[in-house]
């Protein structure tokens, strides 16, 4: 099913200029890869936030291993999924209203390979059901009480994740009930040497991950507890394809973050890898879909982040949101990670 398995490691040489026995298409590819910081560098991992880094760490150390791309990005977003004090991702994620943590998560590959989960509840690993869905069920996308049902089928261990702490942040909201999501409670877990530290109390945020090897070949995941204090069953962008992620051959990958409902009513990372289809950089892709967001919505995105974040098949990126504060981290062809800033739309 999943074509793009071929070893990541010739990849990660062949851009690092290491490699003999590249094919002539290859190096010709190799070498157009340009050097705009921001815009290309050619980056091999991309992920949203700066709490992206380690996963990128996570991920391009399994494709040194010999990993799939599918590989890669699954064991890099599981960095965040199990990180307790990620109040967003996976264990630790904060709870719907009614108090259950419910995870969404998309993993996909470029040769039709797609799976899914949404408001999967008792499970660490979201990311790993959603495989599991993509290769051994026929259906692409479980949700609920039989995405549950599934993951402890496949044997994925039953885990209560919602910490003390997190309880404590809902009984906290409780008090109030004010859903109002607050932009970029993501920064500041990484670069700021605090991993996996919030940001706020109200805090959302998503891991979307997109990686390439030195053919183009590329694969993405997505996974999210969603937004905190949500209504039980609301599920947002993340799992959604073409909304939280999509990923196309030939052209490249797109994954977004912020308040899922704005990108889910553009379906948003369609919309960035279409562009790219038609020749748009991915950073102009990605503004485009920010600015029809904006253009659609008015002032009803006041106040409200989004950020897409884009890597083409020749390792060039884009990332742009709303709001100032979205950050993302980028790893090249040797392994080198950093985090960068995202261009805003508008200054507040
Ligand atoms: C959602 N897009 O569930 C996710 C949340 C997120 O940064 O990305 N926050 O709407």
């Amino acid at each position: 099913m999943i074509e793009g398995r071929r070893g990541f490691l010739g990849g990660i040489a062949s851009l690092a200029g290491v490699g003999g026995g590249l094919t002539a298409p290859v190096r010709a590819l190799a070498k157009t890869v340009t050097t705009t910081a921001g815009t290309g560098s050619n980056a091999v991992i991309v992920s949203t936030w700066d709490f992206g880094a380690p996963a990128n760490d996570a991920a391009f150390a399994r494709g040194r291993s010999g990993g799939s791309l599918i590989d890669m990005v699954e064991a890099g977003v599981m960095v965040p999924e199990a990180d307790p004090n990620n109040h967003s991702v996976g264990y630790g994620g904060y709870p719907d209203r009614d108090g259950h943590v419910t995870l969404d998560a998309v993993i996909m590959d470029d040769a039709g390979g797609v799976g899914a989960v949404a408001a999967l509840e008792d499970t660490v690993h979201a990311i790993s059901v959603a495989r599991a869905v993509m290769e051994h069920t026929p259906h692409t996308f479980l949700v609920g009480e039989g995405a549950t049902r599934f993951a402890r089928d496949r044997g994925f261990p039953r885990v209560n994740l919602l910490t003390p702490e997190a309880e404590k942040a809902w009984r906290d909201w409780l008090k109030t009930q004010n859903y109002k999501p607050v932009a970029n409670s993501e920064t500041g877990t990484y670069g700021a040497g605090r991993p996996g530290t919030p940001g706020g109390a109200l805090d959302h945020d998503t891991i979307g991950m997109l990686a390439r090897d030195a053919s183009g070949r590329m694969a993405g995941a997505c996974t999210t507890s969603g937004m905190a204090f949500k209504m039980r069953g609301r599920v947002g962008d993340s799992p959604q394809v073409g909304s939280g992620l999509y990923v196309e051959r030939g052209v490249g990958g797109a994954t977004s973050t912020g308040l899922g409902e704005e990108v889910t009513r553009t379906v948003g990372t369609a919309r960035v890898v279409a562009s790219m289809r038609h020749g748009m950089s991915p950073q102009a892709a990605c503004e485009e879909a920010a600015k029809h967001i904006a253009s659609l919505r008015g002032d009803a995105i006041k106040g409200v982040q989004v950020g897409f974040l884009a890597m083409d098949v020749r390792g060039r990126i884009g990332a742009f949101c709303l709001l100032p504060g979205f950050t993302y981290a980028v790893t090249d062809a040797t392994g080198k990670t950093r985090v960068e800033k995202a261009p805003s739309l508008f200054k507040s």
